[in-house]
C-alpha cells in the first residue's frame, strides 16, 4: 500500500512537471467557453470569440502541435440551449503582426484581430465523433510564428470564433510536441488578454487567473462580466492578503480600479475566482480582463510568471506611485 502511494504521488507530481494543458494546473479552471453569437450575453460570453497566444522559447526548433479538447459543440460537456445547432472555427495564425498588430491584443473581435498568416481553420458543430476528443492542429515549425525580441521566442495565435447557433462551447488545449498524445514543449508558456472560462459547479473548487504586472504600472483596473449570484473575487498578490474586488451579477460588467504596490511590479497577480456555498452556482460562465493605467490589456499567463505569488507579511506596502 505505501509503495503504491508513493508511486501515485511520484505519478502525480511527474504529471504536473510535464503538463501543459490551457488552462493549465495552477489555474484551476474546467474550460475556456465560447458562445455561437446568436446567444444572449446572459448566457455569460460578451463576444462570442476567444484568443489564444502561444510562446515557444526561441531555442526549441522541434514541430508543434495545438490540440483541442472537445472542439465541437454537442454532448455533455457543452451547454445546451434549446437544440445543438451551433458552429465553432478554430483558426491558427503565426507570421508578422499575429501578436504584434494592436488589434490582436484587444478585447474585442474587431478590426485585424485575424492578423498574421493563417496556417489552419477548421469549424465543428453538432458532431459527437469529436465529442470528449481531440483534434490536432499542426505540426508547425516554430519559425512559422512570429518572432517577438520581447519574449526571446516566437507566438502562434489561437482564435475559436462562434459562427452560428445560440449553444455553449466548452473547450480546452494543449501544446505538444506528439500529433496524438500531449506531451509538454519545455519552456513553452500560454497567455491571453481576455479570459472567458467555465467556473466549477462544484462549491469548493477555486480557480484563479494570475495577470504578470510589468515594472510600468502604477494601477490597474480588473473587470468582470456576468458574475451571476456566485460567491468572491479576491486578489492576492506578494503585498496583498486578500483584497475583495468587486463582483458583476447577471449580464454586465463591472470594473475595480486599484494602485498596485511597488513590490508587485514583475509578479503576477492571483485573483481568485470563489464560488458561493450554498446553493452552489452552475454552468456559471465567466470574462475577465485587467487594463493597467494606459489602457493596455495585462496577459493572463497559464502558467504564472515568477511562480504563484504568496503573500510575504513582512513586504511593506506602498503604492507604486507613491515613491518619489
Ligand atoms: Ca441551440
Ligand atoms: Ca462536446
Ligand atoms: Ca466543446
Ligand atoms: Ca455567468
Amino acid at each position: 500500500m505505501k509503495y503504491f502511494l508513493s508511486l501515485l504521488t511520484f505519478t502525480l507530481l511527474v504529471h504536473v512537471l510535464k503538463a501543459q494543458p490551457v488552462p493549465a494546473g495552477d489555474e484551476n479552471i474546467p474550460y475556456l467557453m465560447t458562445f455561437g453569437p446568436k446567444a444572449g450575453t446572459s448566457w455569460g460570453d460578451d463576444d462570442f470569440s476567444q484568443t489564444f497566444f502561444f510562446l515557444i522559447p526561441k531555442n526549441f526548433s522541434q514541430p508543434v502541435y495545438i490540440r483541442v479538447f472537445d472542439p465541437d459543440v454537442s454532448g455533455t460537456t457543452d451547454e445546451l440551449n434549446g437544440i445543438f445547432d451551433t458552429r465553432m472555427t478554430y483558426s491558427v495564425y503565426g507570421g508578422r503582426e499575429c501578436y504584434s498588430h494592436k488589434d490582436a491584443k484587444e478585447t474585442q473581435p474587431a478590426g485585424n484581430y485575424k492578423s498574421g498568416n493563417m496556417l489552419a481553420s477548421k469549424s465543428f458543430g453538432n458532431q459527437p465523433d469529436y465529442d470528449n476528443k481531440w483534434y490536432t492542429f499542426g505540426p508547425f515549425n516554430p519559425s512559422e510564428g512570429e518572432f517577438v525580441q520581447q519574449f526571446d521566442g516566437y507566438i502562434f495565435k489561437v482564435i475559436c470564433d462562434g459562427v452560428t447557433g445560440d449553444d455553449g462551447n466548452l473547450y480546452r488545449f494543449y501544446l505538444s510536441t506528439k500529433s496524438n498524445e500531449n506531451k509538454a514543449v519545455e519552456g513553452a508558456n500560454a497567455f491571453a488578454y481576455e479570459y472567458s472560462f467555465r467556473m466549477h459547479d462544484n462549491p469548493v473548487e477555486v480557480s484563479h487567473i494570475y495577470p504578470f504586472v510589468d515594472d510600468r504600472t502604477i494601477s490597474v483596473k480588473l473587470s468582470n462580466f456576468d458574475w451571476d449570484a456566485d460567491g468572491f473575487i479576491r486578489i492576492v498578490s506578494v503585498a496583498r492578503k486578500g483584497q475583495l474586488s468587486k463582483v458583476s451579477t447577471e449580464d454586465n460588467w463591472i470594473d475595480d480600479e486599484f494602485a498596485i504596490y511597488d513590490e508587485e511590479k514583475n509578479t503576477s497577480l492571483d485573483i481568485q475566482f470563489i464560488k458561493r456555498k450554498s446553493p452552489a452556482v452552475r454552468n456559471n460562465n465567466v470574462v475577465v480582463n485587467v487594463r493597467n493605467q494606459y489602457g493596455d490589456l495585462l496577459p493572463f499567463y497559464v502558467i504564472p510568471i515568477g511562480g504563484v505569488p504568496k503573500y510575504n507579511a513582512k513586504i511593506a506596502a506602498r503604492p507604486a506611485n507613491a515613491r518619489p
